[in-house]
């Protein structure tokens, strides 16, 4: 602050000439059409929140700052717009990370805003209250990190990060605002020419033609296409060109989770119903917004079918994208509704449909599976398994399209996302690229947030331990939440045994016949027990119905999960142990 500014203030000038760092970060973010920020109070940054509130921002307050970072994440994945958590120094920051870098993995757009303690101290290491310095521990797992000294580089502080946020490939920004920083003051049209709004956040990048062209040819030469959805193709909400493109091209086509419902999942051309046949079989592939990482095997390997015989287009925003795994014959790099719109263009009226004997091929395949499918699901085993369960659960969606689904678990993921048919894009919300536990509650409340739908969360008892508390917070907010815990006792099952016959449970197992459902009692919301599929339906069709924040114990036969879900073959084991046989 400049002393005359000092003097100024002392000599008591009338307050409204003046503004501060508080409310320069507040007209700021709402000059950027940030209207929520997903938060947990504390020093430095409590009158912050006070304060954005007052100013008419929605200010959501979670129990720890994990689950409202993941609030933000989501609420980014949503909107295509940057979500915004903020949180304390040291330790709240920390919280907040495994969300920012959650994110960033997922390409999801967020802002973290952290307070952090004096710089001086800090730098010094004099041993400050939440001493840390945030910034060097956050650049690593995010986009970008920037830090604002002065409150008249707040504006341009906060458009470096939205902007860092959305364009490109999106990803998680932190941003540090020392305490300090709050308090200063500066003249009120001088701060208001400090702000900037930000035009044009995630400019369109455009295909290269030639890239189109290439792309085409590929495409053209291809006798068993296939294309892939990934979620950045559900995230870039150029939904009907999409539709397009396969409606037009005929290609059968597979979404990645977060991709259902983009193309109702009951489609003709959809194939996940014969995923294996598809990714061995195909001649040609086409990736829009999906990477070639873990979920899809690399792009190679015994799941992909004869090496060296498949070609891949691979449509994303990110030129490394292409040949990380494999070698990529037509990158297409550009934002996924331009490249879309691009193609579409480029098919012109006289495309050619994939051969028959493919398709067929594909249908038989479907048919089979999904009868085999339809036997397991129409039993009605009580106790639960997850099919029984799930089966309820794909009815209630089915009825509720525009319901957003959360979900996360291992058995309760890997099943759930098999058996519920998405209608809807951006409807199926779960643990994405990571596999990462603890996105339950906050993308619950975030999805409900953001877009004023019911939300159903499946969650596995485990899975829901990491952000349970939070039903406080769907209780408070009295958000229309449906949890449903599937509760089989336990981590994949609930009948793992101590091998020493000591008296501790063994490491995957819970306290037996726990019951969550009174948990949210506690704060005011319905709580049911269900032990059959009946039971199940009523109670889910009338909290969806209520929309009263509600929390489903659904017991779950603690015998029936497999270890890690689909993906135990990725858990290393002890050669010594199968030896020995203990
Ligand atoms: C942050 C984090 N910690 C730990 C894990 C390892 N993990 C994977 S699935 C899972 C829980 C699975 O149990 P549950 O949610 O009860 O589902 P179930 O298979 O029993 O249906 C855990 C702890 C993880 N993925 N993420
Ligand atoms: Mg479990």
């Amino acid at each position: 602050m400049s002393a005359a500014l000092e003097q100024k203030q002392s000599a008591s000038e009338p307050e409204a000439e003046l503004t501060d760092g508080f409310h320069l970060v507040i007209d700021a973010l709402k000059l950027n059409g940030i209207k929520t920020i997903y938060n947990v109070p504390g020093i430095p940054i409590t009158d912050l929140g006070r304060l954005a509130q007052a100013e008419g921002m929605r200010v959501i307050s979670f129990r720890h700052e994990q689950n409202a970072g993941n609030a933000a994440a989501i609420a980014g994945f949503l909107t295509k717009s940057p979500g915004v958590c903020l949180t304390v120094s040291a330790p709240g920051f920390l919280n907040g990370l495994v969300a920012l870098a959650n994110a960033t993995t997922n390409c999801f757009p967020m802002i973290l805003i952290s307070g952090s303690s004096e710089r001086e101290i800090v730098d010094l290491q004099q041993g400050d209250y939440e001493e840390m310095d945030q910034l060097a521990v956050a650049k690593p797992l995010c986009k970008a990190a920037f830090r604002v000294l002065h409150a008249a580089d707040i504006g341009i502080g906060i458009a470096r990060a939205i902007r860092a946020a959305v364009s490109g490939r999106p990803g998680g920004v932190y941003l540090d605002l020392p305490g300090k920083l709050f308090g200063q003051v500066m003249e009120v049209e001088a701060g208001r020419r400090s702000l900037v709004k930000v035009i044009d956040p995630a400019p369109a990048q455009i295909p290269a033609p030639s890239a189109i062209e290439r792309a085409l040819d590929v495409l053209r030469g291809a006798k068993r296409p296939l294309i892939i959805l990934g979620k950045g193709a559900a995230y870039a909400q150029a939904d009907s060109d999409i539709r397009a493109l396969v409606e037009k091209s005929g290609i059968p086509y597979i979404p990645m989770s977060m991709a259902k419902g983009l193309l109702p999942d009951l489609h003709p051309q959809c194939a996940a119903a014969a995923r294996s046949t598809v990714l061995a079989d195909s001649d040609v592939v086409m990736m829009v917004g999906a990477r070639l990482n873990w979920l899809l095997s690399h792009g190679k390997g015994r799941q992909w079918g004869k090496p060296g015989a498949k070609k891949f287009i691979q449509i994303d925003i990110e030129p490394r994208e292409m040949d990380s795994n494999v070698e990529i014959a037509a990158p297409l790099v550009g934002d996924i509704g331009s490249c879309v719109a691009a193609l579409l263009r480029g098919m012109g009226d006289d495309w050619k449909q994939p051969p028959a004997e493919w398709t067929e091929a594909i249908r038989e395949k479907k048919e089979t599976n999904i009868a085999r499918m339809a036997t397991r699901l129409g039993k009605n085993s009580i106790p639960m398994d997850y099919h029984s369960a799930l089966r309820v659960l794909r009815d209630v969606i089915k009825e509720r399209p525009d319901a957003i689904l959360v979900n996360e678990g291992a058995n309760t993921l890997d099943q759930a996302r098999g058996v519920i048919d998405m209608y809807q894009p951006r409807k199926r919300l779960d643990v994405g690229t990571w596999g990462v536990m603890g996105i339950g509650m906050g993308f619950a409340i975030a999805a409900t947030i953001e877009t004023g739908k019911p939300v159903l969360a499946i969650e596995g008892d485990s899975a829901f331990g990491f952000s349970g508390m939070e039903v406080e917070t769907i209780c408070r907010y009295n958000l229309p939440v449906c949890v449903v815990v599937f509760n089989n006792d336990g981590i994949y099952r609930g009948d793992g045994v101590n091998p020493t016959g000591g008296a501790d449970a063994a490491p995957t197992m819970f306290v037996k016949g726990a019951r969550y459902d009174r948990m949210i009692e506690g704060f005011g919301g319905a709580g049911v027990n269900a032990t059959t599929p009946d039971e199940l339906k009523r109670a889910v069709d009338a909290a969806m119905d209520s929309g009263k924040p509600t929390l489903i114990n659904a017991v779950i036969d603690p015998a029936v999960g497999s270890e890690s879900g689909n993906i135990g073959n990725l858990n290393p084991r002890s050669a010594l142990t199968k030896k020995t046989g203990a």
